[in-house]
């Protein structure tokens, strides 16, 4: 591991693993923060850790906290972050930025890999990434997850995007860019809510097997970047399309007319959905991200095997 620890926390379990190389798998804070109601975020932060544990694999929530990037976070952390009122939203523009003021802080996708990266964990799983927002064309408003996927080796398992943003353009962005977006058992883009997107994807694997072997193929090829390996929600838990998709546009018309700009753009969109679902899409939401940390920890754990 190459980093300057001096700006560093891991927690021993997390430390222990990452030295033995057993796998790890990274959890991101901006969802406990500005992607969930409180206690809500907080009982899906620590289910999903367990969930991990569960498979064998050691979780890695990470977040700023007194200064420094702390990688495995306690029930207490994940309180006290989860309350916060005051938590940034930390993308990879703000890092230096609020480690150095000692503010606390939540992580993106984006910044959440750069940390998981410098410490040595090559798993990551969430709900869902940032993207091309509807009606870029006048914003520029693309997330910052999009060129992180470019260009740090951490690889990302979601449920795909929300159609807050512009799906076929998200994925254009990401062609363009060389990230692989990858369907577990799926050969279409998963809407997030919903099991599918009309988007056809290029790859699709059945196994965590057959996604390690890619892993481990990129890794000899030295290429960098990230996987992104998009996981359907499942069947019992996804919403109706049409349904969700009205209460969508709905949030996107009020926050151009609230003439919202940068980083609140997407938590905006979030906490409108949750109250116009009257909290079914939270519901859906905590669904699809226990989902993916199972199959996360799986590719993180066939991942190792390989190595072996
Ligand atoms: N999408 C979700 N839930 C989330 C986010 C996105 O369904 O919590 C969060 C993630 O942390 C993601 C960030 O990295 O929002 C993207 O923000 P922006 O669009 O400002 O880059
Ligand atoms: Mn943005």
């Amino acid at each position: 591991m190459k980093f300057n620890h001096q700006y560093f926390d891991i927690h021993p379990e997390v430390q222990a693993a990452l030295e033995q190389n057993l796998p790890v798998v990274a959890l991101e804070s901006t969802i406990i923060s500005h992607g969930m109601p409180y206690p809500q975020n907080v009982e899906m932060a620590k289910k999903t850790q367990q969930i991990i544990r569960e498979q064998g694999v050691v979780p890695a929530t990470i977040a700023i906290m007194n200064g420094k990037v702390k990688v495995g976070l306690s029930e207490e952390d994940l309180e006290i972050l989860g309350k916060s009122s005051h938590a940034r939203k930390v993308s990879r523009r703000d890092l230096a930025t609020v480690l150095a003021k000692k503010e606390i802080g939540a992580t993106t996708v984006a910044s959440t890999m750069i940390c998981a990266e410098m410490v040595g964990i090559k798993f990551f799983v969430t709900g869902g990434i940032g993207g091309v927002h509807r009606g870029y064309e006048e914003t520029l408003d693309v997330s910052a997850d999009l060129d992180e996927l470019a260009q740090t080796d951490v690889h990302v398992i979601c449920a795909g995007a929300k159609s807050i943003l512009d799906l076929p353009r998200t994925l254009e962005y990401l062609e363009t860019k060389g990230v692989s977006v990858i369907g577990y058992q799926t050969k279409v883009l998963p809407a997030f809510y919903t099991r599918e997107s009309h988007l056809p994807l290029n790859d699709f694997v059945n196994s965590p097997e057959e996604l390690a072997e890619i892993v481990v193929t990129k890794e000899n090829l030295q290429l960098k970047g990230g996987l992104l390996i998009v996981n359907p929600i499942p069947e019992k838990d996804s919403l109706d399309a049409e349904f969700i998709q009205t209460i969508i546009d709905q949030a996107v018309a009020d926050s151009f007319a609230a003439d919202l700009t940068g980083k609140d753009v997407t938590p905006f969109l979030l906490s409108r959905i949750v109250e116009q679902t009257k909290g079914e899409s939270l519901k859906a939401n905590i669904a699809l991200v226990y989902h993916n940390a199972k199959v996360g920890a799986q590719i993180a754990k066939a991942y190792y095997e390989l190595l072996k």
